[in-house]
């Protein structure tokens, strides 16, 4: 049956790369989340927009469906191909496109990797400002897939504000180009903006136009030791008042104890209950003073217990590495990962009561706290005992998840700052998005996609019997 079924696809498309061995499906129909078992129908690798023009309308008249497939570096199962469908991974087109100076826009294929395109701008002496530890292996299509935020988020903003543009293959097959580059285009709904973190529900994004900004000015990197929770956000207030910060992070000992245990350098001879990795503005002798009179003020105080500031830049990276390297570090144990964020004024109070809130419901649990604090993101990290089942462990989770979104949605938080819903956080919407907002956003999807073939089951049910093949064959 599936044998027939690709056949129409090989006649439509005759040069279309389509692979169906048991290694790549496995390859291409998991993520990072490493929760489902894979089992899409195959993998096809376009190398033009004609061809995904062709396998949307092809998939749209068989009633297959889609996922749309990246760098699949993704913690919330959005690339997960576990029920039949056809992986459409962008990989083959992974190329830049094109630069426009006066505009400052490189144009680029949306399977090229993050760090590719980063590398790119800086051949014109520009820079693309999102950033983050998957940079290597994760795509563009995948970062506009997420909103995808970030280390620099602080400073720059989240995927959506450097998307000049995309072009969009619809669920119908037609080509949509959404913006085109225009910094101006007060013109209706922008339907770029609505397909950026759509996760691949409304098309397939093949294109998109990246705005580029100037490098920043040199920075330096310190590595704070902190004695509270407490401390905190009232260190980040200082910081933020009297440094121009390019970044502010944070983790605790037990993501620290990971990192070391991974082959990081351990920074203190003492231990302590929490770090901050701060990246801020050193290109003058006044910056620099500025940060060590802050730093030695904050030590007076007792805000901060110890630190160190990078003297070259091997030292930053290897500060860098304590933050960047956690989640590779604890990759091992299966995590269960919240990535959830409140208003920067609501984290005190919202980081009191999770701590509590934890602190009851695992107590049999290695939870890893650490995250973007400076957006008001935390990432929560339950690592799975190795003797526990991961049905059980993921049920135990998702009951304290519900906990955890209650308190967001007291504080009007949201149940995913940046990695996206997909699957792991589907049942937990409601926190953040009202009733009405939710049939909005179902309808709307329906609009894009009547017949639901894009990515189905991913970010919200839309009630329907999804036309997944295996389902309906
Ligand atoms: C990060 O900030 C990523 O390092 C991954 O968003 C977070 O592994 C995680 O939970
Ligand atoms: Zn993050």
């Amino acid at each position: 049956m599936n044998a027939s079924l690709l056949d129409g696809l090989r006649g439509r498309l005759p040069e279309l790369a389509l692979k169906t061995a048991a290694a790549d499906l496995e390859y291409y129909g998991r993520d990072w989340t490493r929760r489902w078992t894979p089992a899409p129908l195959a993998i096809a690798l376009p190398s033009s927009v004609e061809e995904v023009q062709g396998i949307v309308r092809w998939a749209s008249e068989q009633r297959v469906a889609i996922v749309p497939s990246g760098g699949r570096t993704g913690l919330s199962g959005g690339a997960v191909a576990a029920n039949g469908e056809l992986v459409v991974s962008l990989e083959k087109m992974n190329r830049v496109l094109g630069f426009d100076a006066d505009d400052r826009i490189l144009a680029v294929q949306a399977g090229i990797a993050l760090e590719a395109a980063q590398a790119a701008a800086r051949e014109h002496g520009l820079i693309y400002p999102v950033d983050f530890a998957a940079r290597g292996s994760c795509s563009i299509g995948g970062t506009i897939a997420t909103n995808a935020g970030g280390i620099r988020v602080i400073r720059y903003g989240n995927t959506r504000n450097w998307i000049a543009g995309l072009t969009l293959v619809t669920a119908s097959g037609e080509v949509l180009e959404l913006n085109r580059g225009l910094v101006k285009n007060s013109s209706g709904y922008d339907l770029r903006q609505l397909v950026i973190g759509a996760e691949g529900t409304l098309g397939i994004v093949v294109q998109a136009q990246l705005w580029l900004t100037d490098a920043p000015p040199e920075s330096n990197t310190m590595l704070l030791a902190l004695p509270s929770f407490e401390a905190l956000m009232r260190v980040f207030g200082v910081l933020r008042a009297r440094l121009q910060l390019s970044a502010f992070e944070f983790l605790t000992d037990k993501a620290l104890a990971h990192v070391v245990a991974h082959g990081a350098q351990k920074p203190f001879d003492e231990d302590h209950p929490f770090y901050v990795v701060a990246e801020f503005d050193a290109d003058t002798e006044e910056k620099r003073d500025a940060a060590l009179t802050a730093f030695g003020e904050l030590l007076e105080a007792g805000q901060v217990a110890d630190g160190v500031i990078a003297q070259s830049d091997a030292q930053a990276a290897a500060l860098w590495r304590l933050r960047e390297g956690i989640t590779e570090s604890v990759a091992r144990y299966v995590p269960y990962k919240n990535d959830v964020s409140v208003r920067i004024g609501a984290m005190p109070d919202f980081l009191a009561q999770t701590q509590a809130l934890l602190a009851q419901e695992y107590p049999q649990f290695d939870v890893v706290w650490f995250g973007h604090i400076g957006d008001g993101n935390l990432h929560i990290n339950v690592l799975k005992p190795d003797a526990m089942e991961n049905a059980d462990f993921v049920r135990e989770c998702g009951r304290v998840t519900a906990l955890l979104a209650e308190a967001l949605q007291r504080h009007g938080g949201s149940i995913s700052a940046e990695h996206g819903i997909g699957l792991v956080k589907k049942p937990y919407l409601s926190s953040t998005r009202s009733a009405a907002e939710v049939a909005l956003m179902r309808s709307i999807r329906h609009v894009f996609d009547p017949a639901g073939i894009m990515n189905p089951h991913k970010l919200l049910d839309t009630g329907s019997t999804h036309p997944v093949y295996g389902e309906t064959a």
